[in-house]
């Protein structure tokens, strides 16, 4: 690893491992460190954990079509993360990808990492860097058809990015069950674009894209018409915010294709993917990193967490001074919080003050700009964050072919 690149990732685990001590008077019960490296401060209240339940996800993406005489929602299976790399971790993460692109024109890397095509004319010519596999877009010089080449060799997955694939199970942005093992980075210069496309079944649903640098639309359509070099017609628009993860699944993977216009300024983005396992390089080897990631507590188990702590103390200190003073030692409750509301208040609390803090601060820092430009253009500024319902939409049901 060169020297860049170790600085990078050093400063990188700072951003992204939460250091805060606990609060005083706290004693949380120590678990063994995760094997996988991801090791987020262990108090169930830590900043890792609090950071997670302000991500906004929307997932009630929604276009009727008929399909093969089935009135289909084309969009089934799509979901937006908003807010999960904060500003100084995309910082982070896209001058790790300046530093290979260095060492790509540098010819530092495996021969199929790194492809700078010609800009021979608009629309083309973006840039990839492929790590875990070498993924063949069309039929080869060598007569090698769509999909992963077996034989061939690419570098593995950088830290950095096992770090983002870390952080997106972590967060429930992606289920443990299809752990990536593949990356595609995608460096956009202005009025470079992806022309439509379904990804190859090569891969396995989800996957997802992550955006860096600045905000672009992904077009979704059964039938995305191309306009000129660049320029493409679909049915949804959907503003992918930089530091925002898109899942692709279900029939917004597999019924819709996607692709991005020309784009109107600079713009990177990361697709990771899982291989299907029939598929796999025949040089791969399992990445021990990428083994036994979990999900961080939702704000629920979080709080039966809490509960269990604080009945399991109470039962031993508690109980004396209750028989004391005939009075109940139970601490006065917590103003509801929004997701006591949310879930009819039968729960155990968040404690309520220190998750609207957190709220209000998120919602001061929040990069996500709305916008609304047609009717089928979505925007974030409804997204609801984890534990909430989807405003205005959450007794919505979609129909799909997959039901
Ligand atoms: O750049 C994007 O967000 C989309 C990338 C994509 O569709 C792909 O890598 O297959």
């Amino acid at each position: 690893m060169s020297n860049t690149t170790a600085t990078v990732e050093r400063k990188f685990n700072d951003l992204f491992i939460s250091k805060s001590p606990a609060p005083a008077g706290r004693h949380p019960v120590p678990r063994p460190a995760q094997p996988n490296g991801y090791n987020p401060k262990e108090d169930d209240d830590s900043e890792e954990i609090k950071r997670s339940w302000m991500v906004k996800r929307k997932k009630d993406f929604q276009k009727m079509k008929k399909v093969h005489g089935r009135l289909v929602n084309i969009l089934e299976g799509l979901e937006l993360h908003a807010g999960v790399f904060s500003a100084a971790e995309q910082k982070q993460i896209v001058d790790c990808i300046y530093a290979f692109q260095k060492k790509g024109r540098n010819g530092e890397l495996r021969e199929r990492t790194y492809s700078e095509p010609r800009k021979w004319m608009r629309g083309k010519g973006r840039i990839t860097i492929q790590f875990g596999c070498c993924y063949n877009y069309a039929v080869d010089k060598h007569g090698n058809p769509p999909g992963i080449i077996r034989d061939e060799q690419v570098d593995p997955i950088p830290p950095l990015l096992k770090f983002m694939i870390k952080r997106m199970v972590a967060w429930r942005v992606l289920p443990a069950t299809c752990i990536p093992n593949s990356c595609i980075v995608n460096i956009y210069d202005k009025d470079d674009c992806i022309p439509p496309h379904i990804d190859h079944h090569d891969f396995l649903r989800p996957f997802c894209t992550v955006s860096f640098l600045s905000e672009c639309n992904i077009l979704f359509g059964t039938e995305l018409k191309v306009l000129g070099p660049g320029e493409f017609s679909g049915s949804t628009a959907i503003p992918l915010p930089v530091g925002s993860v898109l899942i692709l699944n279900g029939n917004g993977a597999d019924i819709a294709k996607h692709c991005v216009p020309a784009v109107p300024s600079r713009r990177i983005s990361i697709t990771f993917r899982k291989m299907d396992d029939s598929k796999l390089p025949f040089k791969y080897s399992l990445d021990p990193d990428l083994l036994n990631l979990r999900a961080l507590p939702t704000p629920a188990e979080s709080a039966r967490m809490q509960q269990t702590r604080s009945q399991s103390s109470s039962s031993v200190r508690v109980a004396p001074v209750q028989q004391i003073n005939g009075e109940s030692a139970s601490p006065v409750p917590a103003p509801a919080s929004p997701i006591q509301q949310n879930r009819g208040g039968n729960s155990t609390p968040v404690p309520a003050a220190r998750f609207q803090s957190v709220h209000r601060q998120q919602a001061k820092s929040e990069e996500v700009k709305p916008k609304r430009n047609s009717p089928n253009q979505f925007n974030l500024d409804d997204f609801p964050p984890l534990g909430f319902g989807s405003a205005g939409h959450s007794k919505k049901t979609t129909r799909s072919l997959r039901q």
